[in-house]
């Protein structure tokens, strides 16, 4: 009989692992891990996830309504990739041993959480500027950091989705720059856009430090690598010159420049609003949902006739497989 190695105890393990984090190595879906760094990491992954495919809703909203055949192509294309990017953070999670068709039901049952800035309207064409630059301008902000996370398939998922991020800031930014220097009126649109995201873009970075129940886990784990506070700071200091260089306003009168840190400083932030919208009281989160469970509605014939097709070729393989097994030649002319 063979005597099997002792299993480590949990607090060995443990050490091992947090060892492995401060060395800054990346843990795989294999490797042993603490199940609340699991459980985080399913909670922040699946909440992103949610987060790329409800956000497809308010740009899907112009598709039909682009300014000309180029701005469609664009925005049909990005709107794609940021259900690519659902795609691929789902994949992520189900490294963690969930399925991702739990997941989505979490979303559609309204128990899941997805990024604030997805309840809000988009009135006007400005609007697919400012989303472009200021939400995935803070998106990249906010994940160039997480392709840093200790975890793997998320770090790796990450570098990949912030590359396409990165087009579609450029795309926003360009839009809100035609508008402002276009006619008054064009630029009238493109300010009052601004009012309207510049606040919930500052939001999507979460509460402020001392408010933010995770993040000492987080970043003790090397999930975050900086506060929520830190990297919305950093998207103030890149947006305001932003802002500047086409000639708009920072809606902000309390808006200055701190000589001493070398930081723009805003006024306070609403978080009684931020709080409602997360709640699911925002402007649009009831519509929000309502468009995914009817989506998934509707969708339901596609995924019956996926997996009637995947079991389908299952078969014909274990048939050619039987088959072959049995010396049954494959088909005409298969014998020399
Ligand atoms: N909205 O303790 P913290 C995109 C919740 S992708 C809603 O500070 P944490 C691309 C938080 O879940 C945008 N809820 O939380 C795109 C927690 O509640 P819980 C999504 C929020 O995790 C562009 C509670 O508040 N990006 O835009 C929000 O340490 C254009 C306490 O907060 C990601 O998901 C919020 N804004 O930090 C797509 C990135 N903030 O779960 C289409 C990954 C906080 O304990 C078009 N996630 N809460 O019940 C993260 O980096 C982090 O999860 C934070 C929050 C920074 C969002």
């Amino acid at each position: 009989m063979t005597t099997m190695p002792p299993v480590a105890d949990d607090s060995a393990r443990l050490a091992a692992f947090e060892a492995r984090i401060a060395a800054d190595e990346s843990i795989e879906p294999k490797d042993w891990m603490p199940e609340r760094y699991r459980a985080q990491l399913i909670r922040m992954m699946s909440q992103h996830a949610h987060s790329e495919v409800v956000g497809m809703l308010p740009e899907g909203n112009w598709i039909t309504r682009a300014p000309s055949l180029r701005r469609k192509m664009i925005l049909l294309a990005k709107v794609q990739d940021e259900g690519g990017h659902g795609l691929y953070i789902y994949c992520g999670t189900e490294t963690l041993g969930v399925d991702r068709h739990d997941l989505v039901q979490q979303l559609l049952d309204g128990k899941a959480k997805y990024s604030s800035i997805f309840n809000y309207p988009t009135l006007s064409w400005a609007d697919m500027g400012a989303i472009g630059w200021l939400v995935d301008g803070a998106a990249i902000v906010n994940q160039t950091m997480l392709a840093k996370a200790s975890y793997g398939p998320y770090a790796r998922a990450m570098v990949r989705i912030c590359k396409e991020e990165n087009f579609h800031k450029k795309q926003g930014y360009e839009i809100m720059a035609t508008l402002a220097r276009g006619t008054s009126a064009q630029k009238a649109m493109a300010q009052e856009s601004l009012n309207r995201w510049w606040w919930p873009s500052l939001m999507m970075f979460g509460p402020h430090d001392k408010d933010s129940s995770n993040s000492d886990e987080l970043m003790r784990w090397g999930i975050k690598r900086k506060s929520n506070d830190e990297l919305r700071q950093r998207f103030i200091n890149l947006t305001v010159a932003q802002v500047q260089a086409i000639d708009l306003t920072v809606p902000d009168p309390d808006l200055r420049f701190d000589e001493a840190t070398g930081n723009w400083l805003t006024g306070p932030i609403d978080w009684d609003e931020f709080w409602r919208v997360v709640k699911g009281n925002g402007p649009c989160n009831s519509e929000r949902l309502g468009a995914r469970r009817n989506a998934h509605a509707e969708g339901r014939w596609v995924r019956e006739a996926a997996v009637a097709f995947a079991e389908k070729q299952q078969r014909d393989n274990r048939e050619a497989t039987e088959k072959q097994q049995m010396g049954t030649p494959l088909g005409d002319g298969a014998s020399a």
